[in-house]
């Protein structure tokens, strides 16, 4: 019998009201059931949401240090279970264990961060253009927060945005992504040994048009933080802007590596394939777009051919494996039809392109790492976010031509240039539009605490990671402190005339 798995409202773990179900079983392994959970609706919502209503009054007292100190039990907590968490999300959504242990560490570093902001939390101090006055503008908490996210960081993001909200003084709803709730489940538990109080954190289990729009839809949620496709940030934003909630979003994304002719080539063969196929393309930072240099293009495209072909396919718990499946069923039909789609517009199977059935696979989502040749600006493959492990390979004669058709893009968020001379790496930073570029490092790999985000349609302006993220969990107040002990009237009293 599969585990049954419930919802975590107002500090007790409760069932949805309708006894309606969902499964969630391994994409390496279809056979295995990972657990059975709730499919929530409104009223699961409304319960969580009235909880965390209630808890902020208190929580919003509670002395940030002291919200901090929770944060860095969860951390402690986190690293002392990391082997066990990496092993149930491999289990969950398929990246292989190295990648897997590598988000669990995400999360912790985004802990012991929060738990130090906590002592910092820093507002400003003024000088008032009168007499014994003060100003200053502090940080306050806002209030209850709709925490929204994907399947592929089914650590790293909900911490990304759990803790900086928890440390500003904000409770919340977390809807964790269905393909992944046995991980935001155990997370909640580390919460819970943790010692959070009840109704700060509330887990809600269920679909994205149910739990995840009636929580957008209610008239007590204050902000909302989701990470996913870009047409259903549109939704969420469209929706949100009726009762003005403060929305961040952290969309899509198309992210090229420029490699130029004097790139070191082995250095940058190792960055595509790491960006194109790790977490098995499965990431908003994944490298789909390669952009070489006419004069080393051949070369390099042969060296990605015959390395892409090395890759072993797998189940990510055997240590061997370097690929993952597609975390389900409809990933890799998307996968393949992305694929098809290329050699209709033109463009060549370089290596892979198909799925995987091969020993040890046949009961998985596999989906060969793929590189389509010839791909131009105008295709759909060099356009579309495909989710999966298929890498676009473009042409160019110079680096404006690079990185003009890096920017030929609705999204913004990674990107990257190969290069040795510091010219051209500079004009890269200056010039391509998006909220992050590495310099002879890959698309992937972004740090906790270095904000993290991008422009165009990848988002709406807010950063995760880093101080950053602190700016959209707590209002600004401004305040005046007037110790004269007469009426002073700011720019009548003091002036000339
Ligand atoms: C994502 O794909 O949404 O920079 C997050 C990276 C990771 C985070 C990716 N640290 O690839």
């Amino acid at each position: 019998m599969a585990k049954k798995f419930q919802n975590y409202i107002n500090g007790k773990w409760v069932d949805a009201a309708s006894s309606k179900t969902f499964e969630n079983r391994n994409p390496a392994n279809w056979d295995e059931v990972v657990g059975v959970f709730p499919l929530s609706g409104k009223e699961e919502v409304h319960q969580a949401v009235k909880a965390a209503r209630t808890a902020f009054e208190s929580w919003r007292l509670v002395p940030a240090p002291k919200r901090g100190d929770i944060l860095k039990k969860v951390g402690d907590i986190l690293t002392a279970r990391k082997e066990e968490i990496a092993r149930l999300m491999t289990r969950e959504m398929g990246k292989v264990l190295l990648e897997t242990r590598g988000d669990v560490q995400e999360g912790i570093d985004t802990a012991y961060y929060a738990a130090s902001e906590g002592r910092r939390l820093f507002g400003h101090t003024v000088p008032s253009e009168l007499p014994n006055k003060f100003n200053m503008a502090i940080r306050v908490p806002i209030g209850v927060a709709a925490i929204i996210t994907p399947w592929n960081f089914p650590m790293a993001i909900p911490t990304w945005k759990m803790f900086p909200a928890l440390v500003c003084g904000n409770t919340m709803v977390f809807k964790p992504a269905s393909d992944t709730p046995a991980t935001a489940t155990l997370l909640v538990e580390v919460f819970q040994e943790a010692g959070i109080p009840a109704g700060v954190v509330n887990l809600v289990h269920g679909g994205g048009n149910e739990v995840g729009m009636a929580l957008v839809e209610h008239p007590d949620v204050d902000l909302i933080s989701f990470t996913g496709s870009t047409a259903v940030g549109k939704k969420i934003s469209e929706i949100a802007a009726r009762t003005l909630k403060r929305v961040s979003l952290e969309l899509g994304g198309k992210n090229a590596q420029i490699v130029m002719d004097d790139a070191n080539l082995d250095l940058a063969l190792e960055g595509v394939l790491w960006g194109a196929f790790g977490t098995t393309g499965q990431r908003c930072t994944a490298t789909s777009r390669l952009i070489v240099h006419e004069k080393v293009y051949d070369k390099f495209l042969s060296m990605v051919v015959a390395k892409a072909g090395t890759l072993r396919l797998g189940d990510g718990l055997q240590e061997k494996v370097d690929v993952g499946p597609c975390v389900n069923e409809r990933q890799r039909a998307t996968v393949e039809e992305y694929v098809k789609i290329g050699v209709q517009e033109g463009a060549t199977i370089a290596a892979g392109g198909h799925k995987a059935t091969g020993d040890g696979l046949a009961k998985g989502w596999f989906h060969e790492p793929t590189v389509l040749a010839g791909v131009t600006s105008t295709m759909r493959v060099a356009r579309e976010e495909i989710f999966g492990p298929v890498l676009s390979v473009m042409k160019v004669k110079s680096l404006a031509e690079a990185i003009t058709v890096a920017n030929d893009t609705v999204y913004g968020l990674s990107s990257s240039i190969y290069t040795q001379d510091i010219n051209n790496a500079y004009a890269a930073i200056r010039d391509i539009k998006a909220g992050i570029t590495y310099i002879n490092a890959p698309t992937i790999g972004a740090e906790a605490h270095m904000p993290f985000g991008g422009v165009k349609e990848t988002g709406n302006g807010h950063r995760e990671g880093g101080w950053t993220v602190y700016d959209f969990y707590s209002e600004w107040k401004t305040v005046y402190v007037d110790y004269s002990g007469q009426l002073q009237r700011a720019q009548i009293d003091n002036a000339d005339n």
